[in-house]
């Protein structure tokens, strides 16, 4: 088969705000002039060779609710393990070097079938705990921005209503897997995939993702996935969740 290409020859300025995310997105949003910046503008754990990125604050700051011990191995190993299978996979396909890390698994479907499985796990693995590490934090928001809080209302009830649905959407996730609040078509929706796929292959954006692995809970949980998911609402960030939102709309 043809080899595919990279959707564009540079970073669209979406593709730049979201993959900076953080302050950075913040920043560049309010200059509208990132149209063609290089690559070098981009957190570096978005594109190849991937990296780990920072967690950006101490393994114990989530505690009680997620154990230092956890957190240390999740990211140090778990993730790092991820972001070496994935390097490691496409060493073998120079072709696609220059394809970001959310480029890849937006247009899965059109890579090499020889090397899928490989991006679906473990690019998969990269950007969804990329993502998750932003969302944790014992800083920011207790609830959503005025304007995320109405979707959220709109969409699904209540606040309430919403985190219910979605504690519900990780339990039901049987095995490995991670819940969802993306947006898709201009809705918010709920949803859960498998082992570490991404929206992001479904054409979804993701604004809130939580692992329901084992590993993200086993220590101080054991099996009690379900008082894991209701601690996640102590140590998510919702101004993190607030930006995604602007960014997903823009
Ligand atoms: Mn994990």
């Amino acid at each position: 088969m043809s080899s595919p290409e990279p959707k564009s020859g540079h970073f669209s300025r979406r593709d730049a705000l979201r993959l900076l995310g953080g302050v950075g997105a913040v920043a560049l949003a309010g200059q509208g002039t990132v149209q063609g910046a290089a690559p070098v503008a981009v957190k570096p754990s978005t594109s190849q060779p991937f990296v780990l990125p920072a967690l950006g604050f101490a393994f114990a700051a989530l505690e009680p609710h997620i154990d230092a011990r956890t957190m240390e191995i999740h990211h140090g190993r778990h993730h790092k393990t991820y972001i070496d299978n994935a390097n490691r996979a496409l060493q073998e396909f120079p072709d696609l070097k220059a394809w970001s890390a959310e480029t890849l698994l937006e247009k899965l479907g059109s890579l090499p079938e020889s090397i899928r499985g490989a991006v679906r796990n473990n690019v998969g693995g990269h950007v969804n705990h990329s993502l998750f590490w932003t969302l944790l934090t014992p800083g920011g928001a207790q609830g959503p921005g005025t304007e995320l809080g109405a979707a959220l209302r709109s969409s699904f009830g209540s606040l309430e209503a919403f985190r219910d649905q979605f504690v519900d959407a990780g339990l039901k996730r049987f095995g490995s897997g991670w819940a969802w609040l993306v947006f898709q078509s201009g809705q918010l929706r709920i949803t859960s995939t498998a082992n570490q796929d991404s929206p992001l292959s479904e054409a979804a954006f993701p604004l809130i993702g939580l692992d329901v692995w084992e590993h993200a809970y086993y220590l101080a949980y054991q099996n009690r996935r379900a008082d894991y998911a209701q601690a996640f609402w102590k140590v998510l960030n919702w101004t993190a969740v607030d930006r995604r939102f602007q960014l997903a709309r823009s």
